[in-house]
């Protein structure tokens, strides 16, 4: 999940190159490429905006819980905001416009969020917090791990969306929000890689593939005893 970003002047300089024998100066490309850039430089930073405000709430609800039970939730925090080829590659998989306010309105993972936990308990209990908080709008919920989906995938998926306050506006900006276990994240991974290797052998891949369907099941299984060990633990400190 990498950001990218392009340099406006860079790209102005580019540009000056190729209208040299034109009557613009430099400054006037840079100027005419910043106003084109701002908007789309704008329409990220909400994202980047949303991503810290719902990142910070994770934070506060991990330093909270640290306090009343027994160590943290939450192993990590992961945020990206997606790439623009996968945004437009995604608009064009789904037939749709290419442009900015059907980005804003097609497109639920601009913003992205993963949280880590060690078990499952955590995971939803960390959702329903975030999801009682007064500013945070649930938009759509998928429990892939109640549900896991056909490939062994796990997690439990929040689409949610959060106020922005910029210079002279609110804005509410949807942000996914990823919440697994660290098995769920590390099977995650490697089947995330399988997928994107175009080179591989059909047969070979059909193997990897049923392969990995079992780890899912291992990971699941070793997930539910973790919990139950944590679990006995809990009620025997309970009990003391
Ligand atoms: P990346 O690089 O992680 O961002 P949507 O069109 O997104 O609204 P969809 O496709 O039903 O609806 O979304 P879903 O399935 O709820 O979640 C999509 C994201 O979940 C993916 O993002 C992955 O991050 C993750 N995911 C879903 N299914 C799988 C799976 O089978 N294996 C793995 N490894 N990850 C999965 P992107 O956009 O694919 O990629």
């Amino acid at each position: 999940m990498t950001e990218q970003k392009k340099d406006p002047e860079q790209l102005a300089l580019k540009l000056a190159d190729f209208t040299k024998d034109m009557h613009f100066s430099e400054e006037d490309i840079l100027d005419m490429v910043q106003e084109e850039i701002l908007p789309v430089q704008q329409f990220f930073a909400n994202y980047s905006c949303a991503i810290m405000r719902v990142e910070t709430k994770f934070k506060v609800l991990n330093e909270q819980f640290s306090l009343i039970y027994d160590g943290n939730p939450i192993e990590s925090i992961k945020t990206r905001v997606k790439d623009y080829d996968s945004i437009i590659r995604k608009l064009i998989r789904k037939k749709l416009p290419v442009t900015l306010e059907s980005i804003e309105e097609n497109i639920h993972d601009i913003a992205g969020v993963r949280v880590i936990c060690s078990f499952e308990d955590d995971i939803y209990r960390l959702a329903k917090c975030l999801l009682q908080q007064d500013d945070v709008t649930l938009i759509r919920q998928k429990d892939y791990i109640k549900n896991p989906k056909p490939s062994g995938y796990r997690s439990l998926h929040l689409i949610v969306s959060v106020p922005i306050f910029l210079e002279n506006e609110k804005k509410d900006v949807k942000v996914e929000v990823q919440l697994r276990t660290i098995a769920m994240d590390f099977w995650a991974s490697l089947e995330h890689k399988l997928k994107y290797k175009k080179d591989i052998d059909p047969q070979k891949m059909a193997v990897l593939t049923k392969e990995l369907i079992d780890c899912a099941h291992v990971s699941a299984s070793l997930d539910s005893r973790m919990q139950s060990v944590r679990n006995s633990l809990l009620n025997s400190s309970e009990q003391e």
